[in-house]
């Protein structure tokens, strides 16, 4: 019936039908979100729920409550039950690794409930809630008067990006990395994803291989690359540090005021990983000229003053700590970690868009050919990224590799 008022509305006025749809959505949607945040220990009265659409996984809502005269906010999250099987583990891993940060931070002298985020109980004692659905819940404490970018604005906070994550690398530096669950196997397991890619274009489910031909040739052009980090590993070349696994820019909460990093969000794929696929994906990301999903290819490009201003922040805070190989293939992770992410998109428009978030049909062969151009940027750049790097490491750590 609803649907039926919305059909009518459509073919007449669309604009208004998208409105509506929105407010009967959201609608539905808040006292749902309500029932749910019921069952976490917040004192106080409810006051509001906001949506913030970011990410394209996880559905997130800001919930307000008024504690004692005062509006105090939480961040609620559903984990999307696709991409993260087992709960368990993953809260398992966010509780142990914010504890460990939130105490290296107490120690410091910082401010533990902006610099980090923490977990909030069920009124049960439980990390999470689980839905009718199935689908799990969890309360963070909002770290407010705060934003992620989305773009860089500026090299210095770019600059101030990379010292971030580095910084990020050297807390959990001591963090015993054989406690963490490997929440998604393989994650950044780039002969995988190539493996993966390969299969899809195989089955070819949506009849969709013809009509992205040259993304396909693009990607078989690059097999051996996926291969390189992977076959260092095995060969012990490199070595296996707790990492972020999600280094995007909008990942790191900057303060309102002095427009600083203060806290690293989106903990989910925190995993034992390489250094380098962390640097990697905040370059794709961020050092990009055009956004993730750019459909004017004339736009994307690497822009080299960026990245050398990620890279000097990033060995500002991390570059003693990484071993030689570590410094020497960051150009190689850029190309690759890039790589990965338009495979990965690739792959999900050939499945039918089953894994990303999209907004409209086209949405993960954008970002796939907004990836791709990227890579084709980068190999142009490849000496330059590799001379920027090898002077910062020189200036910064006195090391060469
Ligand atoms: C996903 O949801 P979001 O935007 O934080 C994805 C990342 C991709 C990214 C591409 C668990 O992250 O790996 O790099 O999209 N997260 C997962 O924008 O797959
Ligand atoms: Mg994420």
């Amino acid at each position: 019936m609803l649907d039926y008022f919305f059909d009518i509305l459509y073919n007449k006025h669309a604009v208004i039908c998208i409105l509506y749809r929105k407010v009967a959505l959201f609608l539905l949607n808040e006292s749902y979100i309500r029932e749910i945040a019921d069952h976490f220990l917040i004192p106080g009265t409810f006051d509001s729920i906001t949506e913030i659409p970011t990410g394209h996984i996880n559905s997130t809502y800001r919930i307000d409550y008024i504690i004692s005269g005062e509006r105090v906010p939480y961040l609620l999250q559903m984990i999307n039950p696709n991409v993260f099987k087992n709960a368990d583990h993953l809260m398992a891993n966010i509780v142990s690794v914010t504890s460990f940060v939130r105490d290296k931070i107490i120690a410091k002298g910082g401010d533990p409930d902006r610099e980090t985020l923490f977990v909030k109980p069920t009124s049960k004692g439980t990390n999470y809630y689980v839905d009718n659905n199935g689908a799990a819940w969890r309360l963070y404490n909002y770290i407010d008067n705060a934003y992620s970018p989305n773009t860089v604005e500026s090299p210095e906070l770019f600059f101030d990006a990379g010292y971030a994550f580095g910084n990020f690398q050297n807390m959990l530096s001591d963090f015993p990395a054989d406690k963490l669950y490997e929440t998604i196997p393989n994650f950044h397991n780039t002969a995988k994803r190539y493996a993966n890619l390969c299969a899809s274009v195989e089955l070819d489910v949506k009849c969709r291989v013809e009509s992205v031909r040259p993304e396909i040739d693009f990607a078989f052009a690059r097999k051996e690359d996926s291969f390189v980090l992977v076959n260092m590993i095995k060969e012990g070349q490199l070595p296996l540090r707790v990492t972020h696994n999600d280094t995007k820019l909008n990942n790191i909460m900057f303060d309102n005021v002095t427009k600083k990093p203060i806290c690293i969000v989106d903990l989910d794929t925190v995993m034992p990983g390489l250094s380098l696929y962390d640097f990697g994906d905040s370059i794709r990301f961020g050092a990009n000229t055009a956004a993730e999903d750019e459909t004017d290819l004339s736009k994307v490009s690497l822009d080299l003053n960026l990245y050398e201003a990620f890279t000097r922040g990033y060995l500002t805070s991390a570059g003693n700590s990484l071993t030689e190989n570590e410094v020497k293939y960051l150009p190689f992770a850029s190309k690759l970690m890039t790589f990965e992410c338009g495979m990965r998109f690739l792959t999900d428009y050939l499945d039918g868009d089953v894994y990303f978030g999209i907004a409209h049909a086209q949405h993960n062969l954008d970002r796939c050919r907004t990836q791709f151009a990227l890579v084709a940027d980068i190999e142009k750049k490849y000496e330059q990224m590799m001379d920027i790097t090898a002077k910062a490491y020189l200036e910064i750590c006195g090391k060469t590799f």
